[in-house]
């Protein structure tokens, strides 16, 4: 049996999640969802779900590039892992230094773009020798990958629920527009896309795919105006699903993301892949297309291409119908 986590954000409860084996973050927390049984058997079991969160509170959970690796890295061990169905994306908090709540503020600005490596951050928050010495190196301070993480959100075939208890701002407000599905703290979740205000342009997802969630005159507004907006108006607006009372905002995630392992992991798969495919032109089809033929490669009728071939003999089509 694991132990108990220790509670990396106040709304967190370590009782629902442990840790993940091996998984050494600085920047993040990864955790998996358990379901323990409150009576002396002291018994658990490992829930579909798991839980990656920001863990930079005290810059609202911007990311810098090794925020990004990590990130990287726990979403592909939750793609890769059988028995996960879903993945909760969130914002550790509150800010030690002024209570703020954050999902994510976007890209460090510190350590941005073109001399951005020559930004100093504190002590507090540089972590290792390594990571400081990576940071400070300009070929990847330059790197835009966070642009990878969207796309592997994107790609993942298993739902990825947002679960905003704070500011959502710049890339982190086009992060909560990639997710599949997005719960917003009542309290204290704000949307802000500041990218125009800084000189940074997320032409991709974050305008485009904002703009079939929003209609297009108000992706403009949120672009061009940079006002902010709070939980109740995103719901309105269509950029969350749900808005619930700070406190039960990862109850509700965790109720979404056990809600989807219930469904058909094939029906979602697919589903998710439909919904992208339009978006995504000939890369969205190009995944979607692979299901196709992971599904077809199941049938008797690829069994006996794949046969024939191996066998030297032409093929027989006959026992397989042309279906209209
Ligand atoms: C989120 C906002 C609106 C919150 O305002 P609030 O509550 O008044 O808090 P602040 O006092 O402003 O912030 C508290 C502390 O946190 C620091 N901080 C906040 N956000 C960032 C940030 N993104 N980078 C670095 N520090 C941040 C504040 O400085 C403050 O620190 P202290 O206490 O020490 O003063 C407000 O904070 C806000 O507007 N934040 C900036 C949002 C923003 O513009 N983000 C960037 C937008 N663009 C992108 O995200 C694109 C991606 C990107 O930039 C990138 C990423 C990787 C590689 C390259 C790039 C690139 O574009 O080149």
């Amino acid at each position: 049996m694991s132990s108990v986590p220790d509670r990396v954000s106040d709304i967190f409860d370590p009782t629902r999640w442990r840790d993940v084996e091996g998984a050494e973050f600085t920047d993040i927390t990864y955790h998996r969802g358990v379901e323990r049984d409150g009576g002396t058997s002291g018994t658990e079991r490992d829930l579909p779900v798991v839980r990656i969160a920001f863990d930079r509170p005290e810059v609202r959970n911007a990311f810098r590039p090794h925020t990004v690796d990590e990130l990287y890295r726990a979403l592909d061990h939750a793609r890769t892992t059988p028995d996960v169905a879903a993945i909760i994306l969130t914002g550790n908090g509150p800010s030690p230094k002024d209570g703020g709540w954050a999902f994510c503020s976007g890209g460090d600005q510190r350590i941005r773009g073109r001399d951005g490596y020559r930004y100093e951050t504190s002590d507090a928050d540089e972590g290792s020798a390594a990571q400081r010495r990576e940071q400070l190196d300009p070929a990847r301070a330059g790197r835009l990958h966070i642009l990878e993480v969207q796309r592997l959100i994107r790609t993942t075939p298993k739902p990825v629920i947002a679960a905003v208890p704070g500011w959502a701002a710049g890339g982190g407000h086009s992060l909560n527009v990639v997710c599949d599905l997005s719960v917003a703290s009542r309290q204290h979740a704000r949307f802000k896309q500041t990218d125009a205000d800084v000189g940074s342009f997320d032409a991709g997802y974050g305008s485009a795919l904002l703009a079939r969630q929003v209609g297009d005159k108000r992706a403009r507004e949120i672009f061009f105006l940079a006002r902010t907006y709070d939980a109740e108006t995103a719901e309105r607006w269509g950029v969350v699903n749900e808005v619930a009372d700070h406190e039960e905002l990862e109850s509700l995630a965790l109720e979404y993301a056990r809600v989807v392992a219930t469904k058909s992991p094939q029906a979602i798969r697919m589903l998710k892949f439909a919904f992208n495919l339009a978006d995504d032109g000939l890369a969205g089809q190009q995944v979607f297309a692979g299901e196709a033929t992971r599904l077809a490669y199941m049938t008797d009728e690829a069994v006996e291409g794949r046969d024939a071939f191996l066998e030297r003999r032409d093929p027989d089509w006959s026992r397989f119908p042309r279906y209209y």
